[in-house]
Parts: structure tokens; sequence; C-alpha cells
């Protein structure tokens, strides 16, 4: 049976289920072709209303949460581009790795609630493009972050080195109390390693910060990264005795009403 046969071919087909209204006989295949259309038009209608509430759900979730913290810390992942801060980022939030490979443009920005002694804690990360035309938008974010997340892929060895270049920034532009974490990520992509792990201690000693070999791609270390820099500025947070309101380290959730907040 062809394409013709469904009357779907161009052109008169002498074949085709087209009724002959002269007939008694009800042309079945006809009727067969009507319905499966409208079975497929139906079906195309009830997948668009079933995205459309999922998303709505998915919306409601995330504003009740967001309403839900009592400290909100900013972090900022860096790195060059293509070491994976999109994808470091993804996992932790949503536990999903993959899709095609996008350039991330200006920042961008994710929301995850923890909990710290007892407290709900909104981590807002904020994921910054890699390539140099965009790094002027990202260290304009510096000034009011409490944590940094620094990325360098273990599979290219001059990502590490270049880190050195955000270093420099944060020391300029970031509040002294902002909290560090060194990441190596693609720890996945062993037998493609071109960074060793003691290069990676080594550079953490020498900067005075906790390092952790990630990957994005299988969940190894994401979470104990974040949270491990979470703890940080909490643990700063409380060491300094600082309240809720008089800490740049750290924002009240003052407007419970209010959905997300940047800055
Ligand atoms: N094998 C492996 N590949 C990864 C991992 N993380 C990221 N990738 C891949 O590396 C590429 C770049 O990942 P992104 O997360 O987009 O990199 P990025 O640092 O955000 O890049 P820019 O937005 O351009 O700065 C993508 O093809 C990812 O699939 C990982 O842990 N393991
Ligand atoms: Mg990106």
């Amino acid at each position: 049976m062809g394409i013709g046969d469904w009357g779907l071919g161009i052109g008169p087909n002498p074949q085709s289920p087209i009724p002959n209204p002269q007939s008694p006989i009800p042309n079945y295949k006809y009727l067969f072709f009507i319905l499966f259309q409208k079975l497929i038009h139906d079906f195309i209608i009830i997948y668009f209303i079933i995205i459309i509430l999922i998303k709505m759900e998915e919306n409601d979730e995330e504003s009740v949460d967001s309403r839900k913290f009592d400290f909100k810390f900013k972090l900022m992942v860096i790195g060059e581009s293509k070491v994976g801060k999109t994808s470091v980022i993804k996992r932790y939030t949503k536990n999903k790795f993959g899709g095609i490979y996008l350039t991330t443009v200006g920042v961008d920005f994710q929301d995850k609630i923890i909990e710290i002694d007892g407290k709900k804690i909104m981590l807002q990360i904020w994921d910054t493009a890699g390539q140099e035309r965009f790094r002027n938008i990202a260290r304009n974010y510096f000034h009011s972050s409490n944590g940094f997340l620094l990325i360098y892929d273990i599979s290219e060895k001059d990502s590490l080195n270049k880190l050195n270049y955000w270093i420099d920034q944060i020391k300029l532009n970031a509040p002294e109390s902002a909290k560090s974490v060194l990441i190596g990520n693609k720890c996945d992509l062993n037998n493609e390693r071109q960074i060793s792990k003691e290069e990676g201690e080594e550079f953490a000693k020498k900067y005075n910060t906790q390092f952790y070999e990630v990957s994005a791609k299988d969940g190894t270390n994401i979470k104990e990264a974040f949270e491990y820099l979470g703890n940080e500025i909490y643990r700063e947070i409380k060491k300094k005795g600082k309240t809720r309101t008089e800490s740049h380290v750290l924002t009240k959730n003052s407007n419970k009403k209010k959905k997300k907040s940047c800055c």
C-alpha cells in the first residue's frame, strides 16, 4: 500500500480512498483516514496542554521554594570557556547532564535551597560566560558575591593556569570575606587527563582553598563542592557573629512575597 492510498499523494490517484458520493457502500479506508487524522490532531493538542501544565507546576514550585529560605548566598561559577561551568550547575540544581553545547552568553542564574544548621539557605548560583568578550559582564557581579567556584577542565592543560586571571579579579572586586573552592571538572575523562590531581592540589594550596575533582557527567563530588562552599560562608557568618541585617555576606529573606531577585 503506497502513500497515495491514504489520499496523501499529489495529483489524481485512481486508488485514492476519496468517497464516491453515489456509492451506497461507505468507504472504510476514507473513514479510517479521517479518524486517524483526528486522533493525531487531538494527541498533539493534549501533548501541548500537558507540557504547559508541567511548566506551570514547575514555576509554582520554584516560587514557593523561593519564599521559604532564611538566607541567600550568591555564588559565582567562573573559568574558561567549555570547562563545564553550565554543566556543573545543571548537575547540581537539576541532576541532569548533556544536550547540545551552547556557550553561555553574559550571565544566568539558578537557585537551590539547602539546609545548614537547621536554616534554609538559598544558593543563588550565577553561571558566567567563559568567552573573553563577556569577561567584563561577569566581573561586574563580583562585588556582591559571597562565594566563588573556580573551575578548570582536567583534560585541558591551559584551563588551570588561566584561573590566575580570575583569582586576581576576585581579589580586586569581591568582598574580602568571600570564600572560594577550586574544582577540576571532567574527572570521568581520566584517560585524557592533562592536569594531574597533584597539580590541582598544589594550585589550591597556593591560594589556600579547598579542592575537588568533580564530574558533571557522572555527578562525582558535585554536591560536596557546592555544599562545602555554602558551609564555609555560613561558618564565616557565625564566626563573626553577624546578624542577618548587618552582614553583606548573606542576604536576609526580607520580602517573603518577592519572587526571585538578583544581586
Ligand atoms: N566528559 C565530560 N564532559 C563534560 C563534563 N562537563 C561538561 N562537559 C562537556 O563540556 C562541554 C562544555 O560544557 P559547558 O558546561 O557548556 O561549558 P561552559 O564552561 O559552561 O562553557 P561556556 O558557557 O562557553 O563558558 C559540553 O560539551 C559538555 O557536555 C564532564 O564532567 N565530563
Ligand atoms: Mg556555559
